[in-house]
């Protein structure tokens, strides 16, 4: 029986809109040990990480020679303890779920899960996050996990972000509909494997989501979901700071979530963006557990 090990980060340092950081609490709270055990597996809940509040740091603190990132200095500081929690965890035997947070969490993810290991990555959101700080609109790096993560731009010295058991060729983006133009230079540059919601529209999301779990789990140990709730569309998951209209409907969520399951290659989750301060009486959390145990095999028969 596979045990899911929960990992709280409750950050908010990626992101503008603050509340993000209330994730953990929302999700555990919308009942994710419950719908886990109703797909089978037994769950052990390792808490939440210890993340000093955004008010009392400077966001400036570590600003990059080149370009900007906010907290990145408090990001490099979670992400580190995040990495050692996942890796530690799937040493253990167990499949890790971090509950973010904003999506600078990953970071400390995929560098974790990738620590003794070849891993493919699986993104599903409607932003593409491949941001650095030169070419960042914002300068909030929940904006630029999956760049940090593949040593992109100024990541690449990195010794916190840069996973390198991580390559592009193992990277598939599902849902993409707001992405900055030099998003599009990287993904065009690195030929990652790219669904746009027109890719979903056409091909229907099953072809989609087996494809891109077939492209991220070819020759490596095992996958990393990584599931930003903005992939769906803000009528099922309000609860998010950066929402963009024409997402995925709830049916199309969970049949995503179903290839996955189906997939067998799941290595490590994690579950992002869930801002409880903009949700509808915790819809947007409730979600977020369905959609995680339809990922650990959850069926109706
Ligand atoms: B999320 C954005 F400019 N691309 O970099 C940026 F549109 O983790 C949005 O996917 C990033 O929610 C969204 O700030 C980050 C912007
Ligand atoms: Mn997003
Ligand atoms: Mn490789
Ligand atoms: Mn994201």
């Amino acid at each position: 029986m596979t045990t899911v090990r929960i990992i709280g980060a409750p950050t908010d340092y990626g992101a503008n809109r603050r509340g993000v950081d209330m994730g953990p609490s929302a999700i555990r709270y919308a009942g994710l040990a419950d719908q886990l055990a109703g797909a089978g597996v037994e769950t052990v809940d390792a808490g939440d990480l210890a993340v000093p509040r955004a008010e009392e740091r400077d966001p400036d603190a570590e600003a990059p020679r080149d370009g900007k990132a906010k907290f990145l200095r408090e990001t490099a500081d979670v992400c580190r303890r995040l990495a050692d929690k996942v890796g530690g965890t799937l040493a253990e035997g167990d499949v890790p779920l971090a509950l973010g947070g904003d999506h600078s969490i990953a970071i400390g993810s995929l560098v974790g899960s990738a620590r003794d290991a070849e891993i493919g990555a699986v993104w599903f959101d409607a932003h593409a996050d491949l941001n650095t700080p030169a070419t960042t609109p914002s300068g909030n790096v929940h904006g630029m996990p999956l760049a940090a993560a593949l040593g992109l731009g100024e990541f690449a010295g990195s010794d916190w972000a840069n996973a390198p058991g991580l390559d592009p060729e193992n990277v598939a983006l599902v849902g993409l509909r707001s992405v900055d133009d030099a998003e599009v230079d990287v993904i065009r540059d690195h030929g990652f494997a790219a669904y746009t919601m027109s890719d979903i529209d056409e091909r229907g999301i099953t072809d989609v989501a087996e494809e891109a779990m077939a492209e991220a789990a070819a020759g490596v140990d095992g996958v990393h979901v990584s599931l930003d709730l903005d992939w769906l569309d803000p009528k099922e998951a309000p609860g998010v700071g950066t929402p963009v209209r024409g997402g995925a409907t709830y049916r199309e969520a969970h049949s995503a979530m179903e290839v996955v399951a189906e997939s067998d290659s799941v290595r490590s989750m994690e579950l992002v963006e869930v801002n409880p301060t903009l949700d509808q009486h915790n819809e947007t959390a409730e979600l977020a557990t369905e959609l995680a145990a339809s990922a650990f095999g959850k069926r109706v028969l």
